[in-house]
């Protein structure tokens, strides 16, 4: 039979279970990711697992997202991750290297192998024909440790590709055009694999592009094929002998079915505050720009920034804006820098950042009350920026530096009148440089593990009880974020690694009560409508509410990551059976779930929920592991028990 992509890498990675949509599956993991602001839990994590040395093909630790060092917290951080990186058998990629999605691309991505990274990001490496998949640090963690990764199987969903893009489109615009036909929520639950005759048009980056994003379609991965493309990126890198030809066979079917004519894109953009609230450019044309920023998570890419140097070239930004340039990489700030680009940047007015995440974090570059923000970030959910209220659009590197040169958002098409489409490539051999990236050593013996005052011990969570009574202590809406759970930021993120500290921010972006009240009540409940969690891996956004009281969330339902880092957590992730039942429950309800231990360890699908007079049937989807876990108060205390992991 013949088999699409997605489905052969997975069948060749398949642990436990069958590939059928939906059946809990685990896979083998190749490579892991971690970053910093995950990585310093999840390493803790792995410590706490007592293995001497990881036990995948590779290992990544990025030093990315914490890059400001307003005190001791976030170097004492980094100096852990270092020795703890050495320690384990890890690569570290030092502060200033990179954002993690790009160097693995650039330095260790190999087609056909599985990635696991705790940054929902992780699936850039579909640019190299990956399945890359972004999971909580817990899970990475294990999946370091030597144990497959469990996850939903998911529907395979084949996006034809037919066509070229115009001129002035690039791969930002392919996944604007998803995000604005299927939604934040579109994506939840498929890998969603691009094949025909347009990818071969695509560069390994424009498709790493496409990849990136898919994190905001909800989709579990994205993959492509790897073909002379992938073969041309390898070699510019000097790594051309991991190519390998991989495609989905003659006539392969999919669960699911869209078709892209590129041909017919136009720019496009994401108004404010969501990925998927995209508009042609060519609609909001006129609206005033403050800050324009061109880099980070996604279009960091020699490509995108090159493509800006050469339309700003011999240009100069307008004199109202501030224009940023935050590189994906070293090597990429290194590969501009040599073709004259960082010269033509600075005479144009832009300010060059270190490598790494910067303001897609939230960690810096916070636009000014009302001021309106374009990035080529791949996130705008309300307040990420570090500003309420924020004016945040997503778009492409053209788009950006059309808006940069006009001082308002303006169709880069209109960029026609002063000059050719640069149609930059990426160079057919970088500059290469590793001296940023600490490789594992042999012998370990010497290492000290480093921690500073900033890490807390792991708090203690206990198991579920006989019988759950929780008050209901806050109610939200549809698509509420990470973000908007726990904030990150400067403030916050240097947090991570202390649980009580980072506790106090829980909410406080939309309810700055929400700590003090989670407390007081001892036992907690929060109700959620459609995709609840959605956006990044942040565990965090299930250990502090957790670690607040919250025993359960009811949601209509619920972003992938999310889920599992609740049940990892001890949290239980419950769904309305009917939807309708949402409104029948206030803040302020107090909710009983009898027997509920019993019911979950009997293998239960419907959880009664008592409300006063009421009962409210809640769904209660996950596998017979995951309900040890959450028996257990946590998938810690489960590996505490039992001296080894589940
Ligand atoms: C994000 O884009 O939200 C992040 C920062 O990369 C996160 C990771 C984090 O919260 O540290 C992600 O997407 O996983």
């Amino acid at each position: 039979m013949s088999k699409n992509l997605a489905s052969k890498i997975l069948e060749c990675h398949l642990a436990v279970g069958e590939l059928v949509p939906g059946k809990e599956i685990a896979i083998r993991i190749d490579h892991t990711l971690l970053q910093d602001a995950t990585g310093t839990m999840a390493m803790l994590e792995f410590i706490a697992m007592g293995i001497p040395r990881v036990k995948v093909e590779l290992a990544a630790q990025y030093i990315d997202h914490n890059l400001l060092q307003t005190d001791y917290k976030n170097a004492d951080d980094h100096a852990f991750l270092t020795s703890a990186a050495m320690k384990f058998g890890v690569h570290l990629s030092k502060p200033g290297n990179g954002v993690s999605h790009q160097v693995h691309l650039e330095r260790f991505g190999v087609p056909g192998k599985v990635l696991l990274g705790a940054d929902s990001h992780t699936p850039t490496a579909a640019g190299l024909s990956m399945i890359a998949i972004g999971a909580g640090g817990l899970d990475v963690a294990m999946a370091m440790a030597g144990h497959p990764f469990y996850l939903p199987c998911p529907k395979v969903m084949g996006v034809k590709l037919v066509g070229r893009l115009p001129d002035w489109v690039s791969g930002k615009d392919v996944i604007l055009e998803m995000l604005r036909r299927h939604t934040v929520k579109g994506g939840v639950g498929k890998i969603i694999e691009y094949y025909g005759p347009g990818v071969a048009t695509l560069s390994a980056t424009d498709r790493a592009t496409i990849g990136n994003m898919g994190a905001e379609l909800g989709a579990t991965s994205s993959i492509f094929p790897s073909d002379e493309r992938t073969r041309e990126f390898l070699v510019s890198q000097g790594r051309g002998e991991v190519w390998q030809a991989l495609a989905a066979d003659e006539g392969a079917s999919y669960d699911e079915y869209d078709e892209i004519d590129l041909s017919v894109l136009e720019p496009l953009i994401a108004c404010p505050s969501s990925p998927d609230n995209v508009v042609p450019v060519r609609e909001v044309e006129g609206a005033k720009v403050d800050q324009v920023l061109v880099g980070s998570s996604v279009n960091s890419s020699f490509r995108d920034l090159m493509t800006v140097c050469r339309i700003l070239e011999g240009q100069r930004v307008a004199s109202h804006l501030t224009f940023h340039i935050n590189p994906g990489s070293r090597q990429v700030l290194e590969n501009v820098a040599d073709q004259g680009g960082v010269v033509t940047l600075l005479m144009a007015g832009a300010t060059i950042h270190q490598s790494g995440c910067l303001g897609c974090i939230g960690m810096g570059q916070a636009p000014g009350t009302n001021q309106v923000s374009l990035r080529t970030f791949p996130r705008n959910f309300p307040g990420r920026s570090g500003t309420t209220d924020d004016k945040v659009y997503l778009c492409s590197p053209e788009t950006a530096a059309a808006a940069g040169i006009f001082g308002v958002i303006t169709d880069p098409r209109k960029l026609g009148a002063i000059k050719a489409y640069p149609a930059v490539q990426n160079p057919a051999k970088y500059l290469l440089d590793d001296s940023s990236i600490i490789f594992p050593l042999n012998d370990t013996s010497k290492v000290e593990i480093v921690t500073g005052p900033n890490i807390a011990p792991f708090p203690d969570f206990k198991p579920l009880p006989d019988t759950l009574q929780a008050q209901v202590v806050f109610k939200v809406g549809d698509n509420i974020s990470t973000d908007t759970i726990m904030p990150a930021g400067n403030k916050v993120l240097p947090l991570r690694s202390n649980i009580p500290a980072i506790a106090e921010h829980v909410f406080e972006q939309v309810d700055v009560d929400f700590p003090a009240r989670a407390r007081a009540a001892g036992n907690g409940i929060i109700i959620g409508g459609e995709n609840y969690g959605q956006g990044s891996s942040r565990e965090h956004a299930a250990i502090a509410p957790r670690y607040l009281g919250i025993r359960a969330k009811i949601a209509k339902s619920f972003a992938r990551i999310h889920k599992a880092n609740l049940v990892n957590f001890g949290i239980l992730p419950l769904v309305f059976k009917s939807p309708a039942d949402y409104d029948l429950i206030n803040q302020g309800d107090t909710l009983t779930l009898p027997n509920v231990r019993r019911l979950v360890s009997e293998g239960a699908t419907e959880i009664p929920i008592l409300s006063g007079g009421r009962e409210i049937i809640a769904l209660l989807d996950v596998s017979e592991r995951q309900r040890r876990e959450l028996l257990a108060g946590g998938t810690l205390n489960l590996v505490r028990q039992h001296g080894e992991c589940p």
